[in-house]
């Protein structure tokens, strides 16, 4: 059995590769058992995809997705009757699912980029360092690897084909992929988060498709134990990507990231090879729109590591009177320059995957809408009303309710030790719900970029906003983002990590190659480069609490930003980067005072501190890799420091 999967895989990705070497194929030929939709109706390339993989995975049955009400609500009924989810009865259509405990997160460990020179996925750290910019794997080991999980993984479960489009259908810019998966709660998931089903496979005529192949790992009948009847293999986990033929093999969890294939995977990480070759970025950035009381309206981007705070801006209800926000994506951004050299943005999803925890209708009243129907839980508390819950919601469930946490424990109450929620606990809810979507979020051509935003979780020396010198600078600033590690992935305790561009998981390919990338853009003949900028709502004063109050009143800084866009004579120069000038962030109607010194005092100690760090860093970790202009902006920045007087 073992070389049986072996020659299965490398005779696809022959074929992926154009080549015309016959199909090498010893699998026992069966008939497959169709019990929804119909391979007739697949492309060729398509149906040979399926076909290779089904006699690989060996399931018991194949369903191909249409995208329908009615396919939706039969998986919902036997994932309810498999007890995978529960019905919320509080709420329109809302499920809530509990995963076994060993599968919360995205796992960085076990995520690999397969090509076959090392050097093209990642830098090469220096002599004795562990590398953390991404796992490579030689392409011969992979095929091991994956020869030792996938053959007869989907006995006795039905795979789905699940044809989805990445971005509006039709859009020059999207993308499509077909994932094969033997979880229908990826498939209900895929549904909210991609545009899926019919429609994609007729805009997919005979073009190029991603190939997206997924297995939770647990074939049947099983002798293990489910927890929580959530299959898993965790480990045995591993998700692999191989560049050269488009593909992703994942195998072992269901849950987020790894399993949502159309999000980190293809987006981010073959995304951003792909827009490596074709000259535009793919990248974990939030879009949203900002109008001003004159009616003035602009777009930005804004890349933060996961976990802090980007669905919170995308779809922040702006304190500052008479501004309105519009939301156009909460994640991932593709975006590049139109014949006019104007950066354009599309948001390639078509719902939310959000953080849980932390969400309520005092700081984010519009996802608190979003998700009050068609809406997927993962591992939250629920009440004894049907409702959900998590850290943040105390003061927003009626008072007699009881509340059962994501473990299981009945009678849950604040002075438990543990959370309620799992810290990554998340819901999966359509974009199209969200009470503030832009007019243009599913505009094909994009919508127009006027500013980069990058931040991080900077508990201290830096400062609420500053803004780049130029663009070698931005692209410096974006190369040396660091960030309290978050729940998002494996990480343990409050360690400030390296994240440059909040891309650190999701490089497709050599962060030294990808600066490189960045920089070039500038060169485009007609390009109007974005302003640049650096963000950190997460200052703490010496008592450890937030100096900013962050969520509606972030909008002050939008504004300050798209002011400078504009030309405004509100910044003056600082040794990291231009500073608002004392006064001229909008303040009228923030309650309660703010300690602007504390949240922009720049402590000499604590720059120093980080070039040492940044340099040691881009020595250790991309090594030869650097480019040139990285270097001669971290030598700036030195200089600059150094010249500061104490
Ligand atoms: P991913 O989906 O993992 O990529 O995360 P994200 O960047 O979208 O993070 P999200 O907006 O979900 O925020 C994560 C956590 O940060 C939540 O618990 C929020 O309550 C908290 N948060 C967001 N914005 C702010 C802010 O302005 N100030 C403070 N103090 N916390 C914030
Ligand atoms: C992140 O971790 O940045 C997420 C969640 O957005 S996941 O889709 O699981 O990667
Ligand atoms: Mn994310």
């Amino acid at each position: 059995m073992a070389s049986l999967g072996l020659k299965i895989l490398r005779s696809c990705r022959l074929l992926q590769n154009g080549s015309k070497i016959p199909l090498y194929c010893t699998a026992q030929s069966r008939a497959f058992n169709m019990i929804y939709g119909d391979l007739n109706k697949l492309t060729p390339d398509v149906r040979h995809y399926v076909e290779e993989n089904a006699k690989l995975c060996q399931p018991e049955n194949i369903h191909v997705c249409d995208g329908s009400e009615k396919e939706n609500e039969m998986l919902l009924y036997l994932l309810q009757r498999d007890g995978l989810i529960k019905r919320l009865r509080k709420y329109e259509n809302c499920w809530l699912a509990r995963t076994d405990p060993s599968d919360v997160a995205r796992v960085e460990s076990k995520t690999f980029m397969s090509t076959y020179y090392q050097r093209d996925s990642i830098p090469i750290p220096k002599t004795g360092v562990q590398g953390q910019l991404g796992n490579w794997i030689a392409p011969d080991d992979l095929d091991s690897e994956l020869n030792m999980r996938f053959p007869g993984c989907m006995r006795g479960r039905t795979m789905f084909v699940i044809p989805f489009s990445m971005g509006p259908v039709g859009s020059p810019l999207s993308k499509i992929g077909v994932q094969l998966t033997d979880s229908a709660y990826v498939v209900v998931s895929m549904r909210v988060m991609t545009r899926m089903g019919a429609q994609v496979l007729d805009a997919l005529g005979d073009s190029d498709f991603v190939k997206c192949l997924h297995s939770v790992g647990v074939p049947l009948p099983t002798s293990k134990g489910l927890v929580n009847n959530w299959p898993c293999n965790p480990k045995r986990t591993i998700i692999a990507h191989i560049p050269e033929t488009n593909e992703i093999c994942s195998y072992g969890s269901g849950y987020g990231g790894n399993s949502l294939l159309g999000k980190k995977c293809f987006s981010l990480r073959l995304g951003s090879i792909m827009a490596k070759h074709e000259g535009w970025l793919a990248e974990h950035m939030l879009i949203l729109g900002i109008e001003n009381p004159k009616g003035e309206k602009k777009y930005v981007a804004a890349a933060f590591p996961s976990a802090c705070g980007k669905t919170n801006l995308a779809m922040m209800n702006p304190s500052l009177p008479g501004y309105k926000i519009t939301c156009v994506g909460d994640d991932i951004a593709w975006m590049r320059f139109d014949e006019h050299g104007q950066l354009r943005a599309i948001n390639p999803e078509a719902g939310f995957f959000g953080v849980a925890p932390g969400t309520s209708a005092k700081t984010n009243p519009n996802a608190m809408e979003t998700i009050k129907k068609n809406t997927i839980f993962t591992n939250v508390a629920e009440t004894s009303d049907g409702g959900f819950f998590w850290e943040g919601l105390e003061e927003e469930i009626p008072k007699f309710v009881s509340i059962k946490s994501w473990l299981g424990v009945s009678d849950w109450s604040p002075e438990s030790k543990k959370n309620s929620a799992h810290p990554n606990s998340r819901f999966c809810t359509p974009a199209s719900q969200c009470p503030i979507m832009d007019d243009h979020w599913e505009d094909p051509a994009g919508v127009p970029i006027s500013a980069i935003i990058f931040g991080g979780r900077r508990p201290e020396g830096v400062p609420l906003v500053y803004e780049s010198f130029d663009w070698n600078h931005g692209v410096f600033v974006g190369a040396s983002m660091r960030s309290e590690a978050t729940a998002a992935a494996e990480h343990k305790g409050k360690v400030i990590m390296h994240d440059p561009f909040a891309m650190r998981p999701f490089f497709g390919y050599n962060f030294g190659h990808y600066m490189k990338h960045w920089l070039c853009l500038k060169k485009r003949p007609n390009a109007t480069m974005p302003k640049i900028f650096h963000v950190n709502w997460f200052r703490k004063n010496d008592q450890g609490k937030f100096i900013w109050p962050g969520f509606g009143e972030n909008a002050r800084v939008l504004d300050w930003i798209c002011r400078r866009v504009d030309g405004e004579d509100i910044a003056e120069k600082s040794m990291i980067g231009y500073v608002p000038k004392p006064n001229s962030l909008l303040m009228e109607g923030l309650e309660g005072s703010v300690d602007m010194q504390a949240l922009f005092d720049l402590p000499k100690e604590f720059w120093e501190r980080e070039v040492k760090d940044i340099r040691k860093y881009l020595e250790e970790q991309v090594n030869e890799d650097v480019p040139d202009e990285i270097w001669e902006e971290l030598e700036k920045l030195h200089t600059r420091v150094e010249s500061e007087k104490l």
